[in-house]
């Protein structure tokens, strides 16, 4: 952009608004770093953060809608563990902006766990400090701290995956019932340690201490019940990498293979050539028979356009397609789309048919599909 003034400042919400995976926050801001020519900052980055709600192993693409109710606290700290390790490593940030200290009104929001309310904070409206709140205490103040995050996590599964504490210490060891778990991994002021096993159907004291450069010590804890949760069968993305083997036409850099690149996002995307062009599909090879028990779908501009679609299975590239997927009468805006199939779907061919956009004059647009075949146990 050549508009007057000494820098440039962008507002980018990787990990939230769009995918983040891989470092792309990073990556974005070296290209935008060549590009510019002059010195560039991020004038607002972020998430939501409700403190009522949390999960375990939480994937982007699955577990989070930025535009809707789910919006885990401790996904939220995580993203700005994530998106704070790629800054620190581009000292050619004039400035960083957290997007933003306190939850505050936003009529028409019906997000997280509050209507009418904008939930980026890394506090909330009450000034309750959530954990990203703590992870940033943790980088910026001198002054040492440990925190123990998830404490209002406190029913879960007896098997945590992860236990966390943020520390400006050296080492953290972490105790479950007064019986130590070891010292944490320690990345910068994350310390973490995997699987660890609670007691089931009664509460657990989880408690971390933090050994300072003087010895001295400091402490954090928690309290939670586990209950047992069954093992969740790994699900593998077959549909991600494959070949495509038709595409009704595409918009020069926008090619068919975006969309199952394992990236959604606006400049990861499948794109019809022209707009008001419908039918507009793909069909992607998968290589071999597979038995699809979920497809998951995000289309361009979520939040503003209802794209309507189909996604259809076949042996045979010229065989018979059956519909697996029907979002042909889609009113929603969202853009994301999470269908389990309600019985399994078998075949080698993919079709993915985009039918219409209620907005007009859209290009069939999608960001990405990912088809799921539960893994072999
Ligand atoms: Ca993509």
């Amino acid at each position: 952009m050549d508009l007057p003034g000494d820098v440039v400042g962008y507002n980018r919400y990787f990990g939230w608004y769009i995918d983040g995976a891989d470092n792309a926050f990073g990556k974005w801001l070296d290209e935008y770093h060549k590009k510019e020519k002059r010195p560039i900052g991020v004038t607002e980055y972020g998430g939501g953060g409700a403190i009522s709600q949390h999960k375990d192993s939480i994937v982007w693409a699955e577990d989070i809608d930025s535009w809707g109710p789910r919006h885990p606290e401790n996904y939220q700290s995580a993203l700005h563990e994530d998106i704070w390790r790629q800054f620190a490593q581009r000292p050619y940030l004039w400035g960083k902006f957290v997007w933003c200290m306190f939850d505050f009104a936003s009529d028409g929001r019906e997000e997280g766990d509050t209507k009418g309310l904008n939930d980026k904070g890394l506090c909330t409206r009450e000034r309750v400090p959530k954990d990203a709140y703590y992870f940033y205490k943790s980088v910026w103040n001198d002054e040492p701290m440990v925190w123990l995050t998830e404490k209002r996590f406190a029913e879960r599964s007896s098997v945590v995956p992860q236990v966390k504490a943020y520390s400006s210490a050296e080492s953290v060891e972490l105790f479950v019932n007064g019986v130590s778990q070891g010292l944490g991994a320690k990345n910068g002021t994350v310390f973490t340690w995997e699987n660890i096993q609670i007691k089931e159907d009664s509460a657990s004291e989880i408690k971390v201490v933090a050994t300072l450069a003087d010895s001295s010590t400091l402490e954090d804890e928690a309290v939670w019940t586990g209950y047992y949760v069954e093992p969740e069968v790994p699900q593998v993305n077959i549909a991600l990498g494959k070949p495509i083997v038709y595409c009704s036409s595409q918009e020069n850099g926008n090619p068919p293979e975006k969309i199952n690149d394992g990236m959604a996002s606006d400049s990861s995307r499948w794109c019809a050539a022209t707009a008001n062009d419908y039918p507009a599909s793909i069909i992607i090879d998968l290589e071999e028979t597979h038995t699809l028990t979920k497809i998951c779908t995000v289309t361009h501009k979520p939040s503003q356009r209802a794209y309507r679609f189909t996604v259809s299975i076949a042996d045979e590239l010229d065989g018979e397609y059956t519909v697996i997927v029907d979002h042909s009468d889609n009113t929603d805006t969202t853009g994301r789309f999470s269908d389990v199939l309600p019985t399994p779907a078998v075949g080698r061919y993919l079709k993915i048919e985009v039918t219409e956009c209620l907005q007009s004059n859209a290009f069939a647009c999608i960001w990405e599909i990912e088809a799921y075949e539960a893994a072999e146990q």
